[in-house]
């Protein structure tokens, strides 16, 4: 069973100054508000609301820890950071993301690898390369999951694949991969689920019982 499947909310941070003291690895899923992030931490943690999933775009404005690991014992953290890219965002709003992001992003120590969530219907657009772009000197993995691939026909969501693994083969190397994924229909959990509990594995350190 995926390690992933113990998860449970851990805290929630608006301010760089309140990230959590811990030396275990964070993975954190980035994307576009309402690429599909809450719903693949949902079914990538086998829950039905661990993520905050809605309709609402750009509602979920913090940044959200959840524990991975086993009986009791804490592995590492999912991170679920502030989707971007949401028009109707107020500015000051904005940069105040821009700022928690930017600087979660290129700063965390704990990071270990980063989950892009994009929808496979628009494709990398300005912000995911902007994000890429940010991630690719510190030399850690980024996996990218191409969401709801149950939208388009298996020749358009190849077609996309192969585009999207170009793009990213360029800017980062073998630091990036990519995979489609459909939360909807249960599309690529398990290479996803491996991807990223092995990441948290590689990295982790041993941990004291008060972890738990
Ligand atoms: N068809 C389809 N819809 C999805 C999928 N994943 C998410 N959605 C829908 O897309 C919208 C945004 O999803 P959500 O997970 O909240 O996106 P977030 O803003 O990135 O956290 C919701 O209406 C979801 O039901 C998927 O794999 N397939
Ligand atoms: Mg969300």
């Amino acid at each position: 069973m995926s390690i992933l499947h113990h998860s449970v909310f851990f805290t929630t941070v608006n301010h760089i100054k309140d990230l959590p003291r811990t030396n275990h690895p964070e993975i954190a899923f980035a994307g576009r508000s309402n690429a599909g992030k809450s719903s693949a931490i949902n079914v990538l943690c086998n829950q039905k609301r661990l993520a905050f999933s809605s309709n609402t775009p750009g509602r979920t404005q913090h940044i959200n820890y959840f524990t991975v690991g086993r009986r009791g014992e804490t592995f590492g953290y999912l991170v679920d950071l502030p989707g971007y890219g949401y028009a109707k965002t107020p500015l000051a709003v904005k940069a105040h993301w821009n700022e928690l992001l930017g600087i979660y992003v290129e700063q965390r120590e704990q990071l270990k690898g980063l989950v892009l969530m994009v929808d496979i219907r628009r494709g990398l657009t300005d912000l995911d390369l902007e994000m890429v772009n940010w991630f690719t000197p510190l030399a850690k993995p980024i996996h990218v999951l191409l969401t709801k691939s149950d939208k388009l026909t298996k020749s358009l969501c190849n077609q996309t694949l192969f585009a999207v693994r170009k793009t990213l083969t360029e800017i980062a190397g073998p630091w990036a991969t990519v995979q489609l994924f459909s939360s909807t229909n249960r599309v690529g959990l398990e290479e996803a689920g491996e991807r990223i509990g092995g990441w948290i594995l590689e990295h982790k350190i041993d941990s004291t019982p008060e972890d738990a």
